[in-house]
């Protein structure tokens, strides 16, 4: 028997990588209904699965589906994902209105699948934090982390389809001799880079920075791990980089870091400095493999440490992909 899944949201640049990765995947799917707000509900989308309509949202048409992926807003997740649970429907939500819930999993599968038990709410990673998850993970399984300091590049699809729109059109505009008239990102994007993604916070850092830290922690069960982000959008489409650099309780070197990581889940070296080969996001945008690369002894923390440099595509592992993986460990009961 096969599973009657919901996307909602998906005229969004998640929602539409969701479709892509269900089909990309084979999900053992009898049903798939897309919804969207009144305003999209009757257009036809094409997709993967073929033409399809999209339906307006309403918690009882989506209840009728066995998993819902949530690509929404966080204040519409908060009111419906409960009502949709309620109801028996397994929502997998990527907003970030649950991920700091004690009692909602927040989960990368390829590290805490069985964080999932019997959740009928489990919250997808912010993309940053995801595509970084993936590649501490192997490190810390064999070396122990104790502290790391990391440094974003992102993408303008972190901002969704009008951030992807906005870069190419702007870019468009300025090389034409035009001004520039920004409104999804805080300032141009284009020949720029912004330290700035999401609220600033108390403590002087943003929300996205913010959001690094506190969900390593929880996703890594390392709770108290001293983790400081500087998140910074650049104008590239769909592929987040991040440079980290990574003190561990035990000696390490990037031999043993590499071995560590080799046929880690989700994971692809990319390490060839002779050959000029390192992570980047023109490579990594469309793939699902997060690249990790430029493995190198760190010199603030000598024989404990490490620098690396990864690269993973934002709507796919940042997001899309993650959430279907999180289906798939619902359907096969990968969950413990
Ligand atoms: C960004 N992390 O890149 C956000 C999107 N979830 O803007």
């Amino acid at each position: 028997p096969g599973v009657k899944v919901a996307v909602v949201g998906v005229t969004g640049a998640v929602g539409t990588e969701m479709v892509s990765v269900l089909h990309d995947r084979n999900f053992p799917l009898t049903d798939l209904r897309l919804f969207a707000s009144a305003r999209s509900a009757g257009k036809t989308l094409e997709t993967p699965f073929g033409s399809k309509t999209i339906e307006e949202f309403t918690v009882d048409s989506v209840a009728e589906c066995d998993v819902a992926l949530l690509a929404v807003s966080g204040d519409f997740s908060k009111e419906y994902a409960p009502q949709l649970a309620e109801r028996g429907v397994t929502v997998i939500d990527n907003s970030s209105a649950f991920r700091y819930d004690d009692d909602k999993p927040l989960v990368v599968p390829e590290i805490n699948a069985d964080a999932i038990g019997d959740a009928k709410i489990i919250a997808n990673p912010n993309c940053t934090t995801a595509i970084l998850a993936v590649a501490l993970q192997p490190l810390h399984a064999k070396f122990g982390l104790k502290r790391a300091i990391v440094s974003t590049y992102q993408a303008a699809s972190g901002s969704g389809a009008p951030g992807m729109k906005e870069l190419e059109e702007e870019t468009r505009n300025i090389l034409q001799g035009g001004q520039s008239s920004n409104k999804v990102f805080v300032h141009p994007l284009p020949f720029n880079v912004i330290p700035h993604i999401d609220k600033f916070q108390d403590n002087g850092y943003t929300k996205e920075e913010m959001k690094v830290t506190w969900e390593t922690r929880k996703i890594m069960r390392i709770p108290d791990l001293p983790l400081s982000c500087t998140a910074v959008r650049i104008p590239t489409l769909r592929a987040h980089a991040e440079a980290a650099t990574l003190e561990f309780d035990k000696p390490v070197t990037p031999e043993a870091a590499r071995e560590a990581l080799s046929g880690a889940p989700g994971v692809k070296i990319v390490d060839d400095p002779e050959n000029n080969a390192y992570p980047m996001p023109l490579n990594a945008s469309g793939h699902y493999d997060v690249e990790v690369g430029r493995i190198r002894q760190s010199i603030v923390f000598g024989d404990h440490g490490l620098d690396i440099f990864v690269c993973g595509d934002q709507l796919l592992k940042g997001a899309a992909l993650n959430a279907v993986q999180i289906a798939e460990c619902v359907v096969s009961g990968k969950v413990r």
